[in-house]
């Protein structure tokens, strides 16, 4: 491509143009999905932002695209990272919520509304999409006892930077701004003060922000899609809707990064399959016993260990329906076609 103009400020890289490379033809352009919402696509393209066509496939924000000249999407770009969580809802299936992400900040209010078992569920999922994870607790002007606060959410995400900021006061936000890389983008609940946060680094009103009902605490969902914007000092941000339930999907990994230090204790377990539930010799147990380890810590591990399963048994179930199904129509089809020959 000649002049990648726009597309600088959208991640625009000599690594992605590689990536590009197979797949530009004469007349093609290549494109990242901006946003996405009830089936319509955005994209930026180097010279400003076009409605996207999408064909087949859908597209995620922070997909990587060629697009034809009609604006129709030819191809989506092996992406580089995704994060993804179970659907809502009954169906066993999943949801993109985006791709081709560098940081992920796992946003929660220092308020009543903070859960560590919340926070270990998001990191789970942050941690698996193959980016680097960041814990930002926000409206620190609202914390009770902001340093205990700090050290509870600390011992529950190893290898993850901590950092508390208050986007209204512009506390902390230096910190943050350092830490993030490339494409970042905001998972939390609805009211943990995401979009204040994004307006915050983005230093503009971008995104609408909305107050928290006062009865219960909850956000109102203000933000409906997901939109990916440059950052002013370079880099791109995804704000997303605040996620009613992270149901985990597929996240072995993640579970195993986002729980690294029970992981370690159990290295010295006696047994290799120990199950940490009073087996001889058990380092975890001598762990929690010795203080070095919450007790809280375990048991959150194992009910999300025990979730990730039952949701990849339930997801097993339904491909192997659709295979049944799918014999029984392929059954049914040769069938009717024996019959008319005869
Ligand atoms: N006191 C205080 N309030 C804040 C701070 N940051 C955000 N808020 C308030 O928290 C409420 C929710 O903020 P939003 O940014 O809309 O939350 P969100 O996470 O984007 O919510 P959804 O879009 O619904 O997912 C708003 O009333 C904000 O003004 C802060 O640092 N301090
Ligand atoms: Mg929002
Ligand atoms: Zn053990």
């Amino acid at each position: 491509m000649a002049d990648p103009g726009l597309l600088l400020n959208y991640g625009w890289s000599d690594s992605v143009a590689e990536s590009f490379d197979p797949h530009l033809h004469i007349g093609s352009i290549p494109a990242r999905v901006v946003r996405v919402d009830r089936g319509e696509s955005y994209a930026a393209t180097s010279d400003g932002i076009v409605r996207a066509r999408t064909t087949a496939d859908p597209v995620c924000t922070g997909d990587w695209v060629v697009l034809d000249e009609y604006h129709r999407v030819a191809q989506i770009i092996q992406r580089r990272s995704e994060i993804r969580r179970a659907s809502a809802g009954a169906q066993s299936a999943s949801q993109l919520l985006a791709t081709n992400i560098d940081t992920v900040l796992v946003v929660a209010a220092l308020d009543q509304t903070l859960s560590l078992g919340r926070v270990e569920r998001l990191l789970a999922l942050a941690w698996e999409s193959g980016a680097q994870p960041v814990a930002v607790l926000t409206k620190s002007d609202l914390a009770n006892d902001l340093e205990t606060t700090l050290d509870e959410v600390r011992a529950s995400a190893p290898g993850v930077p901590v950092v508390a900021v208050g986007a209204t006061t512009g506390d902390g936000m230096d910190v943050l701004t350092a830490l993030l890389t490339g494409t970042v983008v905001l998972l939390g609940a609805s009211g943990a003060g995401k979009s204040t946060l994004a307006n915050a680094l983005l230093g503009e009103e971008c995104l609408a922000t909305n107050d928290v009902r006062g009865v219960d605490g909850k956000g109102r969902h203000t933000t409906v899609a997901r939109e990916l914007v440059p950052l002013p000092f370079g880099g791109q941000l995804i704000d997303t809707p605040g996620l009613r339930g992270v149901g985990l999907w597929d996240v072995v990994d993640g579970l195993n990064k986002a729980f690294a230090d029970v992981e370690e204790f159990g290295v010295a377990c006696r047994f290799g399959d120990c199950a940490h539930s009073g087996e001889p010799g058990c380092a975890v147990q001598e762990a929690i016993d010795a203080g070095l380890l919450p007790q809280r810590r375990l048991d959150s591990y194992r009910k999300l260990a025990r979730e990730n399963e039952w949701m990849a048994a339930r997801s097993d179930a339904r491909l192997r329906a659709e295979r049944t199904r799918a014999v029984k129509i392929q059954t049914r089809a040769s069938r009717s076609l024996y019959r008319s020959r005869r």
